[in-house]
Formats: C-alpha cells, sequence, structure tokens
C-alpha cells in the first residue's frame, strides 16, 4: 500500500495569479493602454510557467556551457558550446520583445517600458539567466544609439529584432583583473595599426553571455592619462568577415549559480575595435555609464521577479501541504510569514516600476530636467535596495517549501543561487551607494528624490495610509538631519542612506498606489505600505568603531 504521497505544487500564472503586478501596470500604464497589453501580458503569464518553459529552464541549469578550444585537427577556436535548452529560452524571450519592445513603435509611447518591464518580469526567471545577456543587449543598444556613429547604429537593428534568425546579443566587457568595482584600473590597452585599426591588447576578466556576437569594452589608447579620465569606449566583434577576431578563451568561470550562463575569462591580443565616440576624449566612462544604468534596471527587476517567483513557491506549495491539520496556508504563523514576502514583492516592485517608467520618459525625450536628476538617483538606490530584498526573500522562500525547496530537483536551489549574483552584478551595494553620493554631488538627484517622495506623500490621503506617510515624512526627516551632518560626504554613512532612501522612496510611492488602490476598493498596498513603514524605514547610521572591521588595534585586555 502507497504511503502518502505530498500533492506537488503548481506555480500559476505569473499574470493571473499576480495581483501585485497587474495593480502596478495599470497604476503606471492607466487603464486605456493596460486594455491593449492585456492579451500579451496574459500570453507570458501563461508562457512562463508552463510545464515545457520549466522543464527547458530547468535542463539549461544542468547543462553548463563547455569550452573547446582546439578543433579536432589542433586548430584553436575558442567555441563555447551553451545548452540548446538555454538558447531556446532566449528565442523565446526574443519572440516575446523581452529586447525589441522599448525600441518599437508602440501604442504605449513613452510608457512602453512599463509594458516592457512586466514581459521581462515574468519571463526572467524561467530564463536559466538568459536575462542577462538581454540587459547587456538592451544596454547596448541604446549606448550605441546615443553615443555611436552610422556605423555602430547599423548594428543596432540586431539587437532590437523580435526575429531569432537575425537577433545578436551583446556583451560588456569592463572588469578587469585589477579593475573591478574600481574600473580606472583598467589595463587593456587600444593601439592603431599601420592601416588606421584600432587593437586592443589586454585581460578581461569577468565576461558574460561570452557566446554574443558583440561587445562594448573600456581600453586605454596609448599615451592617453592614468585613471578614468583616459579611457575609451570601443565595439568589438567575436567574429569578423576574414574569420574569428583576436581573442582567446582562457577558461571559463565555475560560478556560485547562472549556471547555465558562459562567463569566461578573455585575452584580447589585438582584437580589431571600433570606437564609440571621439576615443581620445576622455569619455569612455561617461559613454558606457549609459549601458550601466540600463543593466542596473534590468539588475533590479531580475531581483524583483526573483522574490515574486519565491513568492509564487511559497504560496504554490502552502496552497497544497497540510500540517497541524490544516494547510499551511492557513497557519497564522505562516501567513505572516507570507505577507511579508508580499511586502518584499510590492515594496521592490514599487522602486522598479518607477525606474521603468522613468527610463521611457527620458527616452522618448519627453523628460523633464527633474525626471531625468530622478532617474540618475533613483536607479543605483534601486539596485542596491531591491538586490538586498531579493536575497531575504529568496532566502525564506526556500524556507517556507522546506526540506523539498533545499533539493535541487524542486529548482528553487537554483533560484537561490542564480539570485545571490544581484547584489554584485553590476556593482556591489556599497559601490552602488557611493554611486548614488556621487551623483548627489554632481546633480540635483538627492534633492529631486526627496521633493518626488514628499509630493506623492502629499498625495497620498486615504486613511487606509495615513500611518505610513508619517512614517514615511519622519523618515524622510531622519535622512535629512544625517545629511545636513555631512553624513553625504562621508563614505562609511552611504550605505544607511542609501538603504534608509530606498525604504523610504519605496514607502511613498507605495502609499501613493495604495491611496489609488483604495479608492477602487483594494486596500492590499495600503496594507503593503503600512506595513513596509512599521517594519522600519531607516537603518542605524555605521558603525561608530570602524577599528572593528579588521581588529588592527590589538586589544589591552
Ligand atoms: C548575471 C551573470 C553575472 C555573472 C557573474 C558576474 C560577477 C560580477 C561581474 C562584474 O564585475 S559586474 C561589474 C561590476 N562593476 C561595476 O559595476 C563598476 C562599478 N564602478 C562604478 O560604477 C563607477 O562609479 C564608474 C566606473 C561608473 C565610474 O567611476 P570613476 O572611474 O571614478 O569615474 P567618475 O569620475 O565617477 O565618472 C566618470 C564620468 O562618468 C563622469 O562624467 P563626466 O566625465 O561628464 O564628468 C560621471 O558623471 C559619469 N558617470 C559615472 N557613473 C555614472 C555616470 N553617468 C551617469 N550614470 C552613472 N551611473
Amino acid at each position: 500500500m502507497p504511503g502518502f504521497l505530498q500533492t506537488p505544487p503548481i506555480l500559476p500564472s505569473s499574470w493571473t495569479s499576480d495581483r501585485t503586478l497587474r495593480e502596478s501596470v495599470v497604476f503606471h500604464l492607466g487603464d486605456d493602454a493596460f486594455e491593449l497589453a492585456a492579451d500579451e501580458l496574459e500570453a507570458m503569464g501563461e508562457l512562463a510557467v508552463a510545464p515545457a518553459t520549466l522543464e527547458l529552464a530547468a535542463r539549461a541549469e544542468t547543462e553548463p556551457p563547455r569550452l573547446v578550444p582546439y578543433s579536432a585537427w589542433g586548430e584553436r577556436v575558442d567555441e563555447i558550446i551553451v545548452s540548446d535548452a538555454y538558447s531556446e529560452l532566449g528565442r523565446i524571450g526574443v519572440e516575446a520583445g523581452v529586447t525589441a519592445l522599448p525600441y518599437e513603435d508602440t501604442p504605449y509611447q513613452a510608457k512602453a517600458r512599463v509594458v516592457w518591464a512586466a514581459l521581462l518580469h515574468m519571463w526572467g526567471p524561467s530564463s536559466a539567466l538568459y536575462s542577462c545577456p538581454v540587459a547587456m543587449t538592451d544596454g547596448a543598444a541604446r549606448t550605441l544609439l546615443l553615443h555611436g556613429d552610422l556605423d555602430d547604429i547599423a548594428v543596432v537593428g540586431h539587437l532590437t529584432t523580435r526575429d531569432p534568425a537575425t537577433a545578436w546579443t551583446s556583451g560588456q566587457w569592463m572588469t578587469e583583473t585589477a579593475g573591478g568595482s574600481d574600473v580606472s584600473r583598467t589595463g587593456t590597452v587600444a593601439r592603431r595599426d599601420g592601416s588606421g585599426t584600432w587593437r586592443l591588447y589586454g585581460t578581461k576578466w569577468f565576461t558574460s553571455a561570452t557566446t554574443s556576437e558583440m561587445a562594448l569594452t573600456l581600453a586605454r589608447p596609448e599615451g592617453a592619462p592614468e585613471g578614468s579620465r583616459g579611457l575609451a569606449l570601443f565595439r568589438v566583434h567575436r567574429h569578423l568577415e576574414e574569420g574569428p577576431n583576436a581573442i582567446t578563451v582562457r577558461r571559463l568561470k565555475e560560478k556560485l549559480g547562472t549556471r547555465a550562463l558562459p562567463t569566461a575569462e578573455l585575452e584580447l591580443e589585438g582584437a580589431v575595435a571600433y570606437p564609440v565616440g571621439d576615443p581620445l576624449d576622455g569619455a569612455g566612462v561617461r559613454r558606457i555609464s549609459t549601458m550601466l544604468n540600463i543593466t542596473r534596471i534590468h539588475n533590479s527587476l531580475g531581483a524583483t521577479a526573483a522574490i515574486t517567483r519565491g513568492l509564487s513557491w511559497a504560496r504554490a506549495y502552502a496552497r497544497v501541504r497540510e500540517a497541524f491539520g490544516t494547510r499551511l496556508a492557513d497557519l497564522p504563523a505562516h501567513r505572516a510569514t507570507l505577507a511579508d514576502m508580499a511586502v518584499d514583492h510590492a515594496a521592490s516592485l514599487a522602486l522598479t516600476m518607477r525606474c521603468c517608467e522613468l527610463m521611457g520618459t527620458v527616452e522618448h525625450g519627453s523628460a523633464s530636467a527633474e525626471e531625468t536628476a530622478l532617474l540618475r538617483g533613483l536607479t543605483p538606490l534601486t539596485k542596491l535596495t531591491t538586490g538586498r530584498w531579493s536575497i531575504a526573500a529568496v532566502t525564506e522562500a526556500m524556507e517556507a517549501v522546506g526540506g523539498v525547496g533545499y533539493c535541487e530537483d524542486s529548482t528553487i536551489p537554483a533560484l537561490v543561487r542564480n539570485t545571490h549574483v544581484i547584489p554584485i552584478w553590476e556593482g556591489t551595494t556599497n559601490v552602488l551607494a557611493l554611486d548614488f553620493l556621487r551623483a548627489t554631488q554632481r546633480s540635483d538627484a538627492l534633492q529631486v528624490l526627496v521633493a518626488d517622495a514628499a509630493e506623492a506623500l502629499a498625495r497620498a490621503d486615504h486613511p487606509a495610509v495615513i500611518s505610513a506617510v508619517e512614517s514615511c515624512t519622519s523618515a524622510l526627516r531622519a535622512i535629512g538631519d544625517r545629511i545636513g551632518q555631512d553624513a553625504v560626504t562621508d563614505p562609511a554613512q552611504a550605505r544607511s542612506i542609501a538603504l534608509g532612501l530606498g525604504a523610504t522612496y519605496a514607502c511613498a510611492r507605495l502609499c501613493l498606489q495604495g491611496t489609488w488602490a483604495a479608492q477602487r476598493g483594494d486596500h492590499r498596498t495600503a496594507a503593503a505600505a503600512v506595513r513596509l513603514a512599521a517594519r522600519g524605514l531607516v537603518p542605524p547610521p555605521a558603525p561608530e568603531h570602524l577599528e572593528l572591521a579588521m581588529d588592527e588595534e590589538l586589544s589591552s585586555i
């Protein structure tokens, strides 16, 4: 006689089961445009969790990329073979428009990035990290359009098509052995050969999506000054018309997660490269920042989507698992945990959707100077805040599914591993906090952000959000006091200020959205805002005793 067999949890549609996502899309898009987008989004909601898609994702995770350095006859080929399941997931994403939609002429106009964000939010966690090349491809396309010449712009069609037969992806080869966070230490040299062609010499230490047809990279033209002001931006192709470019693959990285995604160390041995913009004007870092800001928003979407997928697994399990005489979904202690995860989801989405909305407005050419400054400051804040939230949330999700959630065949360990790259990829929490501080010193980013939060709070007048509005107002005052004490110039304070501002801005946006939703009869976002505020918005200042960090001073005890 068979023993007890647990009914397996089934992931429901990523669209119809996700009230928070649907509400966010209507709030940011408006009812009429929402009607236009609804079918496309519903289709992606089904596709993202279809058994065939999830099987591809699970298979891609177990078939990591392989490096074939030499052909059977000894020729150096440096071929990287990826799982066909990974390639197929990419084809699904490209056809659905995850790279194309923001570049198309759509009825959503400046709001196209809102629809795109919803698509990517659903597809990303099922893509086995194909979302990584999608991020870099988006960043490269925008960078080439903004800073490139006609030759650069000619490749953009490949980066922004829905046709998998002609679609390319782009990498971003920035990280070097000496220059990880500190890009000014980039050692790759650019030299012109006799025919005037630029050629690059150096080692790129972390190049993800290495099978991409092209990449954007930094190099120092010979004779240019040290530091970041001497760097130039280049477009490099893996293959030239006459054959492979002069690039060898040293090895593939063995990473904690993102295992389907090829990440390699590359040696540039005179690789032909095309400067993007004037290579001698010292503006390479400024130009690649266009790409960085876009990939950082993709990173925030990845964080938000990971929270959502973790929550979706936890809820699916809570529906089918019984303990102590009832479903997990009915146990008060478990409901409290799931409710807090739902708050993480709402808060993370509020920040990320605001970034996407602003990004669309800027790209559409209809942004005010304030909106442009707001996006500059909000991007690093959102990236660092959602990154930290995502790690906690997927860990909670694994715990909520119990022992099976700790086992590989549940696929939840892959979600946890893949999420752990989020706070590292495209800048760590501290690097992003310092980037935010630099932005506040160079622009109105801080004043505009505080003013935008205050305006949201002023319009959040539903009784259901009053306590959250009061908490946000006090949090803004507390952060203002800290900044007033010159904390904005103290790097040690950067992290706590940035995390505090990130949570407070998210809460202010939830107060505004919660007011709008409550007026339509749904109080759940208002409740999420109140709960987020009750958990505490501003972390304590940095530790006073920084000597604790390295124990340099031996205690006299
Ligand atoms: C998914 C799979 C992943 C697989 C594993 C991945 C593992 C991790 C792999 C990685 O390594 S990811 C890459 C991590 N590295 C970074 O994210 C770089 C972090 N460093 C920064 O973000 C620095 O702030 C930056 C390099 C961008 C600039 O630092 P610098 O060299 O001190 O330059 P500076 O003086 O701050 O800025 C130079 C110019 O760029 C200025 O403009 P102007 O020339 O007009 O004055 C800045 O205003 C502009 N700029 C800098 N950051 C900007 C920006 N403009 C707009 N937005 C920004 N974010």
